[in-house]
C-alpha cells in the first residue's frame, strides 16, 4: 500500500529535493521510511545539526541539488530550533519535516500536553518560519508545493512542515480535500524604479567621484561574476558584507574588502570615505554600521537596494535612496546608468587612494604577534587562503575569534566560497555547515575554520564525518576556551574571568583522544610545523583531518571598533574606521584623506 508518507516524498521529490539530513524517531518512522525510498539520506548525531546542514547545503549547492531536515516530533523539534532561526536571520531557504503525534492525542483544551513526546511545533516555530502547517489529515500537493515555494521566493526564509503520524501512515490517495492556500505573503517587489527614484538615483551618481559599491548575500554569485568585467572597466571599487562574503574577491583590480565592526580595517577607513555608498542586497545591519550608525558614511549619502521595505525604513543608518527592488536586477542596470551619469576619469584619484589605504593598512598588523610556539591565527588564516583551491568550499564558523579573524584575513579568490551564518552568530555551526557544504560539493575540498568553543558544542558530528568519509580539513584554534569572553570580561570587568576558559571551570576535551575515538586524522599545527612537508600531504589527503590549530589563549583579537560602558550602564561606541589599536598620527593623515581630521578618532 502506497501510504501518504510516500507520496508526500515523491511530491518532494517533484520539487527537485535530492538529499535529506535525518534523525529518526516514532513519530516520524513512517516519513523515514518512505524518505529513504527517494533521497539520499543522511543520519546525523543531533537534529539541530539536520538543519544547519540543510541550510549550507543548500546555500554552497552549485547544481539543482537540494536538501531538507527531517526530525521527529517533541525533541526532535526542539533541537532543531536553533539550525531554523539562523537560516530565518540569514534569509535561506530550508526545508524542515517534523513527525507529530496522531491527531487525536493532539492536546487541546488548554492541556500542556496528551500525546506522547507532544510539543505544538507550528506555534513554536511562527516567528522563525516564512510559512508553517500541521498536516493533521491528509492534504494535496498543491497546498504543499504551495507553501514550499514561500521559503524560495523573496525574501527567503525556512518552511516548517508538521506531519500527525496517523496522516503519514494513512493510504494514499489521488484526491484530496481542497483547503485554503497561503494566500500571497511575498511582499509586492517592483521589477522597475519608477521615474522619481530613477531621477534621484542619476542624480546620485552624477554627483559622486568617490562611490563605493557594497553587495550582500542578497545578490547571486553568478550575477556578480558576469558583471565583475564592465564593474573593472568602470573603475568602481567593490567591498561586501560578511554573509555576502564571497560575492566579491582579491582577484577584483577593485577590490574594497569587508567592513565590518570587527574589521576588515582598511575596508571601514576607505568606505568610511566614499561619498556615495551603493548597498545592494544588504539589511546594512549593525555590524555592517558599526553600533555607532549615526557616524556610518560621515561624509558621504547613501543608496540601499533591498526588496524588504522594513529594512530600507528601519532608520538605521538614515538612507538618501531606498530601493525596493530585486538585488540581481538593479545590479545588471546598474553599469549603464553609471556609464551615462559618470565619468571613469573622475574616479582616478578614488582608485589610487584605495591602494594606498590597502597598503598603508595591511591586514596582519603589528599587535598580532604570538610567542612561539603558538600560531598567530590572523597569519595562519591568510596564508592558508593563499595556498588554498578555487574549488575549495570554505566554511567558517559564526562566532568568536576565529569567526572574525577568517572574515578579516581569508583572501577569497575568485569562484570560491565561503559560507557562515552572521546573522545568529551561534557557537557550532561550523562542523554541521561544512557537512552540509561536504555533501553538496562531493569534488571539493572543505575547509572548516572554527574555534575551540564553537566546535565542542557540536562535535558529535565528527561521527558523520568520520562515517561518510567527507573531505573535510577541520582547522580548530586551540586556546582553552572561549578567548572573546575572556578578551570582554578583561576590558569591561577588570580582569574578573568567568566560566571563559578551562582554568575557570570550562571543560574541553582532549582533542587528539577525542579523534582517536573517532578514528579521524590529528595533527596539532604550530608554528614550526605550519605548511610543512606533512602538513601539505595532509592537506592533499582525500580524507578528513581535525588540525588543532594551537594559538596563545591570551591573544587578543584586533583590530576592532572600541566600545565602553558609562556610568548608568549604557554603550558607547567609536564609529566603524576608528578602531583599536589607533593609527599612528602620520599614517591617520595619509589614509584618511577624504575625512576632516576631527573624525579621525586619534
Ligand atoms: C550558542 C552560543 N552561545 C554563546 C555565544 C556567546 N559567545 C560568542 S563567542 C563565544 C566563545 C566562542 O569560543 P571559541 O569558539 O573557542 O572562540 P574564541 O572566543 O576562543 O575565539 C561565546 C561563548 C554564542 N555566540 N553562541
Ligand atoms: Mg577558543
Amino acid at each position: 500500500m502506497e501510504r501518504y508518507a510516500d507520496q508526500f516524498m515523491s511530491w518532494l521529490k517533484d520539487l527537485g529535493f535530492t538529499h535529506c539530513f535525518f534523525l529518526a524517531g516514532g513519530g516520524s518512522m513512517h516519513l523515514v521510511d518512505a524518505a529513504s525510498k527517494k533521497f539520499v539520506c543522511i543520519p546525523v548525531v543531533h537534529e539541530v545539526s539536520a538543519v544547519i546542514a540543510t541550510e549550507y547545503f543548500n546555500e554552497s549547492s552549485q547544481n539543482d541539488s537540494k536538501a531538507f531536515a527531517l526530525v521527529t516530533t517533541g525533541p526532535g523539534l526542539t533541537n532543531a530550533i536553533t539550525g531554523i532561526s539562523g537560516a530565518w536571520l540569514e534569509s535561506r531557504d530550508c526545508l524542515i519535516i517534523g513527525g507529530q503525534v496522531k491527531r487525536q492525542d493532539l492536546a487541546t483544551n488548554g492541556l500542556r500536553q496528551k500525546g506522547i513526546q507532544e510539543v505544538d511545533g507550528t506555534s513554536l516555530v511562527e516567528s522563525i518560519t516564512k510559512g508553517r502547517m500541521r498536516i493533521e489529515t491528509p492534504v494535496g500537493r498543491d497546498l504543499v508545493s504551495e507553501l514550499i515555494s514561500l521559503g524560495e521566493s523573496p525574501r527567503r526564509g525556512p518552511v516548517f512542515i508538521e506531519i500527525c503520524i496517523d496522516a503519514s501512515a494513512a493510504a494514499a490517495s489521488s484526491e484530496y480535500e481542497v483547503k485554503d492556500g497561503f494566500g500571497t505573503k511575498t511582499p509586492c517587489i517592483k521589477s522597475s524604479i519608477s521615474d522619481d527614484d530613477l531621477k534621484r538615483l542619476r542624480h546620485l551618481l552624477s554627483k559622486s567621484t568617490r562611490p563605493l559599491l557594497l553587495l550582500g548575500s542578497g545578490v547571486s554569485r553568478k550575477v556578480v561574476l558576469e558583471l565583475e568585467n564592465i564593474f573593472e572597466h568602470l573603475k568602481i571599487p567593490i567591498a561586501s558584507t560578511w554573509s555576502g562574503a564571497d560575492r566579491t574577491n582579491v582577484d577584483y583590480k577593485y577590490f574594497a574588502g569587508r567592513p565590518n565592526t570587527y574589521g576588515m580595517r582598511w575596508a571601514n577607513v576607505f568606505q568610511q570615505q566614499s561619498d556615495l555608498l551603493i548597498a545592494v542586497g544588504t539589511r546594512l545591519n549593525l555590524q555592517q554600521t558599526g553600533f555607532n550608525f549615526e557616524e556610518f558614511m560621515p561624509v558621504g549619502q547613501i543608496i540601499q537596494v533591498d526588496l524588504d521595505s522594513a529594512e530600507l525604513e528601519k532608520e538605521n543608518p538614515g538612507i538618501d535612496l531606498g530601493l525596493q527592488i530585486d538585488a540581481n536586477e538593479f545590479l545588471k542596470m546598474l553599469p549603464s546608468e553609471l556609464e551615462k551619469n559618470t565619468k571613469v576619469e573622475d574616479r582616478s584619484e578614488w582608485i589610487n587612494h584605495l591602494e594606498l589605504v590597502k597598503n598603508e593598512l595591511p591586514i596582519i598588523e603589528s599587535i598580532h604577534v604570538s610567542p612561539e610556539p603558538f600560531v598567530n591565527p590572523y597569519f595562519f588564516i591568510h596564508e592558508l587562503s593563499k595556498s588554498s583551491r578555487i574549488d575549495d568550499v570554505v566554511v567558517s564558523c559564526s562566532s568568536g575569534g576565529t569567526f572574525t579573524s577568517t572574515h578579516q584575513s581569508f583572501q577569497i579568490k575568485r569562484g570560491q566560497q565561503l559560507i557562515s551564518n552572521k546573522g545568529l552568530a551561534s557557537m557550532g555551526y561550523g562542523l554541521a555547515g561544512a557537512i552540509g557544504a561536504a555533501f553538496s560539493n562531493t569534488s571539493s575540498r572543505v575547509l572548516l575554520l572554527e574555534g575551540d568553543g564553537g566546535f565542542a558544542q557540536n562535535l558529535q558530528e565528527l561521527g558523520t564525518v568520520a562515517r561518510n568519509a567527507l573531505n573535510i580539513k577541520m582547522f580548530v584554534v586551540c586556546n582553552d576556551g572561549y578567548a572573546s569572553i575572556r578578551s570582554s570580561q578583561k576590558s569591561y570587568f577588570n580582569d574578573n574571568y568567568v566560566g571563559c576558559d578551562i582554568s575557570t571551570g570550562l571543560g574541553l576535551p582532549k582533542w587528539l583522544e577525542i579523534c582517536n575515538a573517532y578514528d579521524i586524522e590529528h595533527f596539532k599545527l604550530d608554528s614550526k610545523n605550519i605548511f610543512s612537508e606533512r602538513f601539505h600531504e595532509l592537506m592533499e589527503s582525500a580524507n578528513p583531518v581535525f588540525f588543532e590549530v594551537s594559538t596563545d589563549p591570551n591573544m587578543l583579537y584586533f583590530p576592532k571598533v572600541a566600545s565602553k560602558i558609562l556610568e548608568g550602564g549604557k554603550m558607547t561606541s567609536a564609529a566603524i574606521h576608528d578602531m583599536t589599536p589607533k593609527l599612528a598620527n602620520d599614517v591617520a593623515g595619509k589614509v584618511f584623506k577624504y575625512l576632516p581630521q576631527d573624525m579621525w578618532g586619534l
